[in-house]
């Protein structure tokens, strides 16, 4: 079972000029082959068919509790995507023609899609799962050097202020999956692949978005997400970084989290309605008859700069 926290791993800077364009070409870090989709429903499938876990149980510890922070991480993807989005459509559909993915506001009200750059839908092809645990372990950090190669590139070609905090946030973690799977390997084989760090050849320290993260440890630190299980991850996920040789870290419980944005109406794609005010009215009701306090007791970010723009005339 997976217990949800609404929460975001990292903080997202809230929505400014909108990018059509660049939010489809971050499409690839949800949907695409090396993307957070695949990576979760990786390491799910193989935690799923993992036999003699009972006797294995560091090695299906590790997959099993990265597989949950991967939830977390295409929660973070569809995010950048939809603030990017946000205000796209201020000047109604028509300037959209041949902007990105006419997808995210023909099929979709400009929100994220389990799709790639090019709008190719995720495939479970994608998925690895051949209950071979060195084979398994093998393709997971292969997985994870081909997901850093995809992040590194959509850092560079996507310059969008969400783009670059999301990309940076996903090199420190995805770094750390990319350990953790090397020193599995070099526990159960021997063979010493974190010589080979980093790959490909970018420090992750030298990307000023990552920085941050790399100032409170996260890159060296795998994060527990269970109140009660998954505790054997200790016996693998230690001894020196591979780039920094600190001693890594396993912190009991999710990273701190930080409150959702809660992303303004986009009328013209009718999310969630052409008349928002309308349904907010319902639900104002139903929560009053419910006996639930006036206002809502979930946290959301406080508001970012509001766009002139967002005072469309109303149809
Ligand atoms: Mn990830």
């Amino acid at each position: 079972m997976i217990l949800r926290l609404d929460k975001w791993g990292t903080l997202l800077p809230p929505p400014s000029d909108p990018d059509p364009a660049g939010a489809a070409a971050v499409q690839e870090l949800m949907g695409g082959r090396f993307g957070e989709m695949s990576t979760l429903m990786n390491y799910t499938f193989q935690s799923f068919n993992f036999r003699d876990k009972q006797r294995l149980r560091p090695f299906y510890d590790l997959i099993a509790n990265i597989a949950a922070e991967e939830y977390g991480h295409i929660e973070l993807v569809a995010a950048t995507i939809n603030s990017m989005l946000t205000g796209a459509s201020d000047k109604g559909l028509a300037p959209l023609k041949g902007e990105g993915n006419p997808h995210h506001f023909l099929k979709g009200g400009q929100g994220a899609l389990p799709v790639d750059s090019i709008g190719a839908p995720w495939t479970g092809d994608y998925v690895f799962s051949s209950g071979d645990l060195v084979e398994d372990l093998t393709h997971n950090y292969f997985l994870e050097t081909g997901a850093r190669n995809g992040k590194l590139k959509v850092y560079e070609m996507v310059e969008h202020p969400a783009a670059r905090a999301l990309t940076g946030y996903l090199l420190v973690r995805g770094g750390v999956h990319q350990i953790a799977y090397a020193r599995a390997l070099e526990l159960l084989t021997g063979v010493d692949i974190s010589k080979g760090f980093p790959a490909p050849r970018i420090e992750t320290s030298k990307i000023p978005e990552c920085k941050p993260h790399i100032k409170v440890g996260s890159h060296k630190t795998l994060y527990r997400f269970s109140p009660d299980d998954y505790k054997e991850i200790v016996a693998v996920f230690k001894g020196p970084h591979p780039e920094t040789g600190e001693e890594l870290v396993v912190e009991d419980g999710p990273p701190e989290g930080f409150p959702p944005q809660d992303l303004p109406p986009q009328e013209e794609v009718f999310a969630p309605d052409r008349s928002p005010n309308e349904i907010a009215e319902i639900a104002k009701r139903l929560r009053k008859e419910a006996g639930l306090p006036s206002k809502p007791e979930a946290e959301v970010a406080p508001k970012g700069r509001k766009k002139a723009a967002s005072k469309r005339k109303k149809r």
